[in-house]
């Protein structure tokens, strides 16, 4: 069906930018942007069916490009601990932190795996995200982390959502291999996932670079191993300590490298010649009272495109909603409104190798959009949660939230 909408303005977020379309018009067709101008240029070409948008704004849908979002019971003591002063890397040494979410998330049922990650996702949703990214990382098995990205596929099948599955084994050791981490690696590389790629349950590779996790050294092997699946990589990277893991992710191409508060410069030339995008992940930045800022003016400086994520995870990010992460990315990080934006439109499409179907209103690109009842685009950063009157279209058609 065609529809027209109309009666609108359009922020398109072509080029990473407002790009604003004032008392707009746009044609869908197919689930995909037919026309989009100025009403006054509007063709007169029949159109079956118009919607009224009574002045709202349009935004391209939004993309949260990073979320573990599958994953069993929750970390709500750990907070506790963590305001008491332990810290996240005492927890972890003491075998709590990711190691108590694998066990939670083991000992789950694939039913049980769905219905909490739909909760989460359907807070996400009414919140106008159209598209999600969707890590495993707490099953570090194959058959648990098989589980986990078939929840994902799931997800995407069941909900009016669009989800891309990332492969996060090397997230961090699981217990059956304490002090082996090179054997761990191992598995990964030879058995875990050339399986889970030949079952089709992966979009991409990620692994977690850190002390605390894997060396450089380690990572690359498992970014061999994708490259020769013909898979894409990202890297959570430069979080808690500086291993240069984003230059790394840069050398082998990646889509995104993440939270990057302790990059330096010379990463940031990297990051800029390869095209890696900076998912930067204030949720996290937060809930850890962290203080070392990422430096957004060099990856400004050096053209290196920024997106934000909520990280939603259950021990460093129990973020529900993306709207509150642009406030953060512009009250923590010093983001602009329109950077924020476009850290949750465009920059995160390309940061999950969507770049030419989402993430911007553009002829051609599927009409995925949010129109909310505000005055101003920085409206959306500066509102600090909550819900916005809005209406959400996936494909061409409205949804009921
Ligand atoms: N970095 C993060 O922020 C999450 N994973 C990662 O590598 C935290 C995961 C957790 O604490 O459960
Ligand atoms: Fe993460």
């Amino acid at each position: 069906m065609r529809t027209l909408w109309q009666h609108c303005h359009a922020a398109t977020m072509a080029g990473g930018r407002y790009a604003i379309i004032e008392d707009a018009a746009i044609i869908t067709a197919a689930g995909r942007i037919e026309w989009l101008g100025p009403r006054a240029e509007l063709p007169s070409s029949a159109v079956a069916h118009s919607v009224d948008l009574a002045g709202a704004w349009v935004t391209p849908g939004l993309i949260d490009c990073h979320t573990h979002a599958v994953f069993g019971g929750n970390r709500s003591g750990e907070f506790e601990q963590r305001l008491q002063g332990v810290s996240y890397a005492q927890i972890a040494a003491q075998g709590g932190g990711i190691a108590s979410t694998v066990r939670a998330t083991r000992a789950a049922s694939e039913d049980q795996l769905f219905s909490s990650a739909r909760q989460r996702l359907e807070a996400l949703m009414r919140d106008g995200v159209t598209t999600v990214e969707i890590k495993s990382g707490y099953g570090l098995d194959l058959a648990n982390e098989r589980k986990i990205l078939r929840v994902a596929r799931r997800l995407g099948d069941e909900l009016a959502l669009t989800v891309r599955a990332t492969c996060l084994a090397a997230h961090a050791l699981p217990p059956e291999y304490a002090g082996r981490a090179d054997a761990f690696i191992e598995h990964i590389c030879q058995q875990l996932l050339p399986a889970l790629a030949d079952e089709g349950l992966v979009d991409a590779v990620d692994a977690f670079c850190e002390h605390l996790a894997f060396s450089p050294a380690q990572v690359e092997k498992v970014f061999i191993k994708a490259h020769e699946l013909g898979l894409p990589v990202k890297l959570h990277a430069e979080q808690l300590s500086s291993l240069h893991g984003s230059s790394l992710a840069a050398r082998y191409q990646a889509l995104s490298a993440d939270h990057l508060e302790f990059m330096t410069e010379q990463d940031a030339v990297a990051m800029a010649q390869a095209g890696t995008v900076a998912v930067l992940l204030p949720g996290a930045f937060y809930c850890l009272r962290e203080t070392q800022l990422p430096p957004i003016d060099a990856l400004r400086r050096h053209g290196v495109k920024m997106a934000l994520a909520s990280d939603l995870n259950p021990g460093t990010s129990p973020g529900l909603s993306l709207r509150l992460m642009l406030n953060m990315g512009c009250t923590l990080f010093r983001m602009t409104p329109e950077e924020a934006l476009a850290g949750v439109t465009v920059h995160a499409a390309t940061a999950l190798g969507l770049g030419d179907s989402h993430g911007s209103l553009e002829v051609g690109k599927v009409a995925d959009f949010v129109a909310w009842q505000i005055e101003r685009p920085a409206e959306l950063a500066y509102w600090l949660g909550g819900e916005l009157p809005k209406r959400v279209v996936r494909m061409g058609h409205e949804l009921n939230l």
